[in-house]
C-alpha cells in the first residue's frame, strides 16, 4: 500500500527512502546523534504539530489547551524527577536558544560570561566571538591544559577572580572527561557569579547516573534533548525554584513565540524511557564502548587528547598521522563511517581543515553494538587511515561496515519496556 506522502510527493518520499537506507548502511560516530524509538517518532509526527500554545500550562494566549497543557506538565513533570531539578522549561526548539535564555535569564547584555573557547571543546553559545553570545556579551574564554588536555581548574579560578564574570558556564562539545560540577558551583559562588551548566551532549548519561549531575551545583541547567538522552531534537532548562520565572520569561516572549508541541510531546516520551532500567544499561554501555574503541585506536597508535575518555565522545589528534581531519573525516564517509572533522585544543590548523576528529558512541550502542564491535571500528578507521589514498581498500572497508550493519539493524523503531513509567501528568 503506498502511504499519503509517496502519493502526494513521490520526490520527498523517495528523498526520504534514501536517506533512511544511508542511515542504516553506515555506522553513525557523531557523538551528537542518535535513533530515536519507535514511540518518539509517533510522538514527534503526531497532530500536536497543529496546536499553537504561547504561553505556559494554565496561562495560554489561545484557546483549546485542554491537552497541550497536560502534556507540557507531563513533560516538566518527568524532566524534574529525572534530573532531580526544583523545576523544568520544556519549551526551547534547541541548545542554542535554551543557552542564550538561560543567559539572558540571569544577566543583561554588556555583563561579563565566562565559558569553555569552542576550539577547546566548548560550543558556539559558551562566547564564542562569530555567536551572538559572544556579541551581547563581554566574553571570556578559559581553555584546557595544553598538556594533559583536561580541565586546569586553578587556573579557570584564577581567571574567574580576576573578570568577576557575571555568569561562569560549564559544559562542552568535545570534552572526552567528566566535569567537575562542584569545582565549578565553588568557583562560581566564590566570584559571585552564576553557574550555568551545559550538559548537552552528556544528559543521558546524567539521568542514568553514570556522569556526575550539575543540578546540585548550578543555577540553570541547559540540555539538548536529541543526543544521549535520546529523544527528539530540542532543547530544555531546568533550575533552581528561585529563577523558575525569569527562565520562563526568557524562553517565552523573551525569545520564542509558541513552542513546538508535537516536539515536547515526543521529549515527554523520551523522558519515561530514559526513566527506565534499560535505559542505564544503555548509558553503561555507551561508555563502555567508548572505552574499548579508545583503547584500541591508542594500542593503533592513535593520539587521544586527554589520553582516552571517561564518557561517550573521543577526540583524535590526527597530527602524528600527518592526515588532517576533513579528509579522514571524507575518507570514513566514503567508506560508511559518519564522523565529524574538529579542532583540537590549540590546534595550529584552522578550523576549516582541523588537526582532528571527534567520534562517539552512542549510535552504536543504540543499535546493540558491544565491546567487540568497537574494537572492529577502531581497526577500520586505523585501515583507512593507512590507506588514506587508496580508494579500493576504502570500498572494501565499506562493504565490511555495510556487513556489520546488517548484523545491527537501526532499530526499527525499538520500544523501550521500561516498568518506572510515570504515565500521567500529577
Ligand atoms: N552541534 C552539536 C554537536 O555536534 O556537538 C552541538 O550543538
Amino acid at each position: 500500500m503506498t502511504t499519503a506522502l509517496e502519493r502526494y510527493d513521490p520526490l520527498i518520499y523517495e528523498l526520504i527512502r534514501q536517506e533512511e537506507a544511508r542511515q542504516s548502511g553506515s555506522i553513525r560516530l557523531i557523538p551528537s546523534e542518535n535513533y530515536i524509538s519507535k514511540a518518539v517518532m509517533q510522538a514527534s509526527g503526531s497532530c500536536l504539530t497543529n496546536k499553537y500554545a504561547e504561553g505556559y500550562p494554565g496561562r495560554r494566549y489561545y484557546e483549546g489547551q485542554q491537552v497541550t497543557d497536560l502534556i507540557e506538565k507531563t513533560a516538566q513533570d518527568r524532566a524534574r524527577k529525572i534530573f532531580k531539578a526544583d523545576y523544568a522549561n520544556v519549551q526551547p526548539y534547541s541548545g542554542s536558544v535554551a543557552n542564550l535564555a538561560a543567559y539572558l535569564a540571569l544577566a543583561k547584555p554588556g555583563d561579563t560570561i565566562m565559558g569553555l573557547a569552542l576550539p577547546h571543546g566548548g560550543h558556539l553559545t559558551h562566547g564564542w566571538n562569530v555567536s551572538v553570545s559572544g556579541k551581547i556579551f563581554k566574553s571570556v574564554q578559559y581553555g584546557v591544559n595544553p598538556d594533559t588536555g583536561r580541565f586546569d581548574y586553578d587556573q579557570i579560578r584564577e581567571l574567574a577572580r580576576k573578570n568577576k564574570p557575571r555568569i561562569i558556564i560549564s559544559g562542552a562539545t568535545a570534552y572526552p572527561r567528566q566535569i567537575e560540577f562542584d569545582i565549578f558551583g565553588d568557583i562560581s559562588k566564590e566570584v559571585g557569579a552564576y553557574h550555568v551548566s551545559d550538559i548537552a551532549h552528556i544528559s543521558g548519561l546524567v539521568v542514568a547516573g553514570i556522569h556526575k549531575s550539575p543540578v546540585p551545583y548550578a543555577d540553570i541547567v541547559s540540555t539538548t534533548t536529541h543526543k544521549t538522552l535520546r529523544g527528539p531534537r530540542g532543547g530544555m532548562l531546568l533550575c533552581r525554584a528561585e529563577h523558575s520565572e525569569k527562565v520562563d520569561k526568557s524562553v517565552f516572549p523573551g525569545l520564542q513565540g509558541g513552542p513546538h508541541m508535537h516536539t515536547m510531546t515526543a521529549v515527554a516520551v523520551a523522558l519515561a524511557e530514559a526513566d527506565t532500567p534499560e535505559f542505564v544499561e544503555y548509558a553503561k554501555q555507551i561508555v563502555k564502548n567508548a572505552k574499548a574503541l579508545s583503547e584500541k585506536l591508542l594500542e593503533y597508535g592513535f593520539n587521544l587528547v586527554s589520553g582516552g575518555t571517561d564518557n561517550h565522545l573521543m577526540l583524535i589528534d590526527l597530527r602524528n598521522k600527518g592526515i588532517p581531519g576533513k579528509k579522514l573525516a571524507k575518507a570514513l564517509d566514503r567508506a560508511r563511517i559518519e564522523t565529524n572533522y574538529n579542532s583540537i585544543p590549540n590546534d595550529p590548523a584552522p578550523p576549516f581543515n582541523p588537526s582532528g576528529l571527534r567520534i562517539g558512541t552512542p549510535a552504536i550502542t543504540t543499535r546493540g553494538m558491544k565491546e567487540e564491535q568497537a574494537r572492529g571500528i577502531a581497526y577500520f578507521i586505523n585501515k583507512i587511515v593507512e590507506n588514506i589514498d587508496n580508494e579500493t581498500v576504502i570500498e572494501e572497508v565499506g562493504k565490511d561496515v555495510l556487513l556489520l550493519c546488517s548484523q545491527f539493524p537501526v532499530p526499527e523503531h525499538f520500544i523501550i519496556q521500561g516498568k518506572n513509567r510515570q504515565l500521567q501528568a500529577d
